[in-house]
This record gives C-alpha cells, structure tokens and sequence, in this order.
C-alpha cells in the first residue's frame, strides 16, 4: 500500500485547514465537504471501495449524502437534474472502466447541456503487482480517454497529495462558464493509502470559479442603438434562465421595448401568459423581425430556422436584412467532437458575455435610448398592441385544440398537458422535465422553476433519472415536481424509479394510456454499510453505528407505489394534491385510493370545464 508522501508544506499558513484524514480517501471526502457538495450519486464498485468507505465512515453524518441509483447512467442524469435545478454541482461515484462506460451516455447529455457535474471513478491499482484479477481487465490507461471528448477536464491523481489540487481545479472547471461535467479518475491505491503526516484542506474559497464576464462597452452600445431604433425586434431566449437574476431584467427589457419574446429552450425564461409571449407563435414573430436579439441560444438554427428542417435545405425564417445580437459564452469553448451548436449563422453583433450581467446594463442604456427619442413611447405602444393581438389569436388556437381533442381515446396529449395545468395552477411546483411538443400551448409556466431544460444530447433515458434529481434538489422547497416523459424514454432508464430522493413526484408518460404516480419513502443509501462498510479497520465505532442506521431504513422500504391502468389515467393523480398532516398516513392512504379508483375506473370530467388558462395575462404579468 503506498504511503501518503510530503507535501503539505506547499499549501501555506492561512489557505487552508487541518486535515483529519487517515487515508487519502478521507482526505477526498474532505474536499468534498469543503466544496459544499451536498450529494453523490453512485453504484458501488470495488475500485472505489476507499471513497466509499470514507463517505460512509469517516467523521460519519457530515456528507456528502449517498445517493444509491441501479445505473450509473442513471446517477449522470440525477446529477443533471440536480444542477440545473439549483445550480449547483452534485458528484457522481462511477466504478472504473464499466461505470464509466455505463455513465458515458448521460455524461455525452451534461456536456451538450452544459452542466456541471463532478464525475468521480474509481480506476487500478496502476502499480500491477497491487491487482486482483479483475482489477486487470477494469482498468485503462489513460481511464479518462473514455470520455475525454465532452467532458471539460479530466485528471488521475496519482498521490494523495495531489487529491487536493485535483478537485480544486475539477470543480472550477466544471462551474466557470460555460459549465460542464468533469471526470477524475482515483487510483486504488490512492484511495487506501494511509495518511502519517500533517495534511491540509485547503479553503475552498480561495479557489472558486471566476463570476462571468460583462460586455465589451462598443458592442453593448451597438446592442442597444439597434434595439432601440428597431421596428420589430425580437428576444430570443435560450439558456438565460440558468441563472434566475437573469429573468427580471429580460422581463423589463421586452417591456420598454414592447418587443415580443420566444422562449426556445425547454428552460423557462419568461412567463407563457405574458402578453409579449409569442413562443407559440414563432414563425409569424420571427418573419417580421428587423432585429434579434438571442440571448444564451445553444443553436441559433433552431429558433431562427424552419419548424420543418429537411436535408440540403436550411433556410433561416428571418429576413436577410435582419440584424442578430447575440450574448453567448459558447464561442469561449473549445469543441470540435460533436458540432451540436449546428449551423453557423451570421450575428452582426457578437458579444461573449454572461447574460446576467449584460442584461442590466442593456436595460439602462436602452431605456436611455427611448427616453430620448420622443416618438419612442408610442411606437413602443402600437407594437405591444400588435404583439397582444397575436398573443390573443394564438392562444384561441391553443385553447380550440385543447377543447377539439379533449375528448379523444387514448387520452391526447391536449388532454394530459390541459389536466396537468389544472392541477398545478395556484400551487407551489416545478416542471422538471416536459415531452411532446404542444405542452407550452396548455401548461402555464411563469417563474423559473417551470422549465428545467436539458436533454439536448438527445440521448433517449434521460428524462425519468434527471426529473428525479431535480427533484432532488427541490426537496427542501416542499414543490410538487411533474415529469413529463416519453414512454421510450420513461423505459430505457424506468429503473430509476429505485431511486428515490423521498419527495412528491408525480410522472406521467406522454403516450397517455398510464400514469404513475410514485410515492416512496427512503431506501437509498440501503447497500452503503453492507456491500463496502468497514472493509478496513477503524478507531472509531461510528461503522457499527451506521450499519444499524442503514438496517433501521431498509425495514422501512418503500411505503408505496402505484402503477395504474385505467380508463381515466389521470385520475390517479390526485393523491398528491390533498395533503394530510403526517407524511406516513398520506403516503399509505394516497396508495389505496389509486388502487380502488383504478378498480373503479372512476371518471375525470369529460367537459373541458373552466378555462384551463386559470388566470389572465394580466394577473400573470404583475406576479411574473
Ligand atoms: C440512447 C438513445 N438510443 C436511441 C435513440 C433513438 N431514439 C430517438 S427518439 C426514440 C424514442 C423515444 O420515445 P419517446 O420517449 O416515447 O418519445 P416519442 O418520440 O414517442 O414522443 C429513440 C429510441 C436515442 N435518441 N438515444
Ligand atoms: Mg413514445
């Protein structure tokens, strides 16, 4: 077993804290901790038994928090979800070649959906003469070559000295934008190697990410001369909505400017009831349009091109003489691998700049621009006038499709968005992922909770696990989460459902003949004590301790699962809304009434009923 060498003495007085670390994976943990990642997300594997070991033992109860999933396709994809709900990074623990290999679809879906995510595997022993027999076949040399085209950064400590260093820089790669997942591969011996001397846990702090960069001056005048002196501009929003404080500047933005406004990412940016909100009417937006301006768009072909794309036939709806602004990070990246920002489209005024902090500045020097120019305020007017129109006659369209099929067999899809909305409206919730592509027409989403994103690899099996992570990561917030997911995709990874982050979520699968409606109590973490638990020996009898904590949840296992197949799929999911006051009875009661209102088949009302719209753009906008 190697031992931990010298070192310590490079981090100097005052940049860090005294490790406690009696092996170096303890001193992982640590860092962890240190970094504030709450979760990790794994599948055992012996080639990481040392990180396991220390998750579980060392200094027990402090985290991160173990997140058992049945695939580490499935742990990704929770990690996924998670960031994009609240931004910040999870970690994933990925045994050496075969987790790797199984984690490389969901860590393809993070890198085209630009998100964060620590990915730490297990990998040797590199000195042969330390290797069992499989150690051989399951292990690489370089490990990270697996997925060294789309992830940021990937690094193989090879001392526990350099584990500090290694984490440090994984995570400030991963979290500076554009962000994206990152993978350290840790060596075995490593991990189990005993720490005899003084060792430091440097101070996070002091190595965090940079904050996003503000605009070039000139471009930014130039944004908004030609925002300002526009006839028909319009906002293109993709990504902005990653960071919230984004969203009340773009929501001021389009109102002094009375510009229409296309949400084109399934990430919420602006609220659907807003009167400027023409997403559902994009082509007739966007044909007008002398001015664009995107905001974080990942592929400008998509919103600014055709809705029917066929081969050797691309053709921008803008007019050629349309002016694009464009706010991005992406032409900071480095990626020739996979081309997923599509066509290269001209922008007139490029600008490399985090949106969040642009955006305020673009405000105060258009509203300068306006004030101005005295014809402004009534051209500004008629335009919003017009934009409200086809707002109006839009939204018609919608609502006359919702009545028109509401009444189909199988239920359509119409019908499913339209009892989802329904039920959520007036109601704290998050829309943790949407599938099909009239959802926006009958689900209202106004705040940013109701548009996760993501998924954009394409990579089928991502739904179910990244839902599960967001709601994860709104477990505090007492938020129903909704899901709603293709029945191919709900089944690539329909085992994620074993993993539960023991909160409310509700799952619908878009081919609208089931509905499942889960509500499990805790079982993760069920194997950690068992499978990898105590496999060394330590002073401390916190092991003993956890094992009889683990044995205590596992006894509780889940308190129920519904799967329900009925005239009325929708019905079953109504448990949810009535809450009652201890989480145990609900649970149990939720169960029996889905499985006798499936026994009965009892009906959801056949007419359309209210308006499904709820509440006017009006209410909405002031709220938004
Ligand atoms: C990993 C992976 N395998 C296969 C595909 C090819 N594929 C694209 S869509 C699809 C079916 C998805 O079904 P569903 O989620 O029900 O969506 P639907 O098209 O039925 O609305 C498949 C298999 C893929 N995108 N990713
Ligand atoms: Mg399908």
């Amino acid at each position: 077993m190697t031992e931990a060498k010298g070192g310590a003495e490079i981090w100097a007085a005052g940049i860090g804290r005294k490790s406690n670390a009696q092996y170096g994976s303890d001193l992982m943990v640590e860092v962890l901790r240190e970094l504030g990642i709450k979760y990790i997300a794994l599948n055992p594997g012996a080639s990481y038994r040392g990180l396991h070991d220390s998750l579980v033992n060392f200094e027990s109860g402090k985290g991160p928090e173990m997140i058992m999933c049945t695939h580490e396709e499935i742990a990704v994809a929770l990690a996924n979800g998670y960031a994009r709900a609240t931004g910040q990074i999870m970690a994933t623990g990925l045994h050496d070649i075969v987790g790797l290999q199984h984690a490389s679809m969901a860590i393809f879906n993070a890198w085209c959906d630009r998100t964060p995510i620590l990915n730490l595997g297990g990998g040797g022993p590199l000195d042969t003469t330390n290797r069992r027999s499989t150690d051989w076949v399951h292990t690489a040399l370089v490990q990270g070559n697996a997925v060294r085209e789309y992830v940021k950064f990937d690094d193989q400590p090879n001392s526990v000295d350099a584990v500090a260093e290694s984490f440090l820089k994984a995570y400030r790669i991963a979290m500076t934008e554009p962000k994206g997942p990152v993978y350290i591969c840790l060596d075995t011996d490593v991990q189990e190697a005993k720490v005899n001397k003084p060792m430091i846990v440097p101070h996070a702090q002091l190595f965090r990410p940079p904050p996003g960069p503000g605009a070039n001056p000139e471009s930014l005048r130039n944004a908004s001369r030609l925002l300002a002196e526009a006839e028909w501009p319009v906002i293109v929003a993709g990504e902005v909505g990653r960071n919230p404080k984004a969203l009340p500047p773009l929501l001021d933005l389009a109102e002094a400017l009375g510009a229409a406004v296309i949400d084109s990412d399934g990430r919420f940016a602006f609220p659907s009831t807003h009167p400027l909100n023409l997403t559902n009417a994009r082509e007739e937006a966007l044909r007008g349009a002398d001015v664009v301006l995107a905001l974080d768009v990942p592929s400008l072909g998509v919103p600014l091109g055709p809705s029917v794309r066929e081969r050797g036939n691309f053709a921008p709806i803008i007019a050629p003489s349309c002016k694009v602004i464009h706010i991005t990070l992406l032409d900071l990246e480095r990626q020739s691998w996979v081309s997923d920002n599509m066509w290269l489209l001209p922008v007139h005024v490029p600008m490399a700049a985090d949106t969040a902090v642009v955006l305020p500045q673009l405000l105060e020097q258009v509203r300068e621009r306006l004030t101005a120019n005295k014809d402004s305020a009534k051209q500004v007017q008629e335009r919003r006038r017009k934009i409200e129109g086809i707002y109006r006659d839009t939204r018609k369209k919608s609502q006359d499709w919702i009545e028109k099929t509401w009444n189909e067999k199988p239920v359509s899809q119409a019908r499913l968005f339209g009892e989802i909305n329904k039920r959520v409206q007036g109601k704290s919730w998050a829309l943790v992922s949407a599938h099909g592509r009239r959802w926006r027409e009958a689900i209202e989403v106004t705040e940013p909770a109701h548009g996760m994103g993501g998924g954009r690899g394409g990579g089928v099996g991502y739904g179910l696990p990244s839902s599960i992570g967001a709601a994860l990561g709104f477990k505090e917030s007492g938020r129903l989460c909704v899901g709603i997911i293709g029945d191919g995709d709900f089944l690539m990874t329909s085992n994620a459902l074993w993993t539960d982050p023991s909160t409310r979520f509700l799952c619908s699968w878009s081919c609208s003949t089931t509905v499942l409606t889960t509500m499990t109590k805790s079982i993760r973490s069920g194997w950690r004590g068992r499978a990898n638990g105590r496999w060394r020996t330590r002073a401390s009898a916190s092991a003993s301790k956890s094992r009889r904590r683990i044995w205590r949840r596992l006894r509780g296992g889940f308190t129920s699962m519904a799967l329900v197949r009925s005239r009325s799929p929708i019905s079953s999911a109504q448990p949810w809304i009535k809450r009652s006051k201890s989480s145990k009875t609900a649970n149990r009661r939720s169960s029996m009434s889905s499985r006798s209102r499936a026994k009965s088949g009892t009906a959801v009302s056949s007419v359309p009923g209210s308006p499904l719209w709820g509440v006017s753009p009006s209410q909405n906008s002031s709220s938004a």
